[in-house]
């Protein structure tokens, strides 16, 4: 997703991917899609290490017990 490699996501990159995140078409994009989509993304190359990492952190982050869940 972040297509120049500088490590953000803009809203040209963003919207570049979004039918792709949007699995099932209907125009928005739901905390699920994006996190699938994400992913997907990431498994075809698509984001950048860096970010992957950043992402990993904040899922360890959130899966820790103690943290607030949603
Ligand atoms: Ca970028
Ligand atoms: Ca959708």
């Amino acid at each position: 997703m972040d297509d120049n490699g500088d490590g953000v996501i803009s809203r040209e990159e963003y919207l570049k991917h979004f039918d792709r995140i949007d699995g099932d078409g209907d125009g928005s994009i739901t905390k699920e899609e994006f996190r699938t989509g994400f992913w997907v993304l990431a498994s075809q190359g698509a984001v950048t290490s860096e970010s992957i990492a950043r992402r990993r952190r904040e899922e360890e982050e959130a899966a820790r017990p103690g943290s607030s869940s949603l």
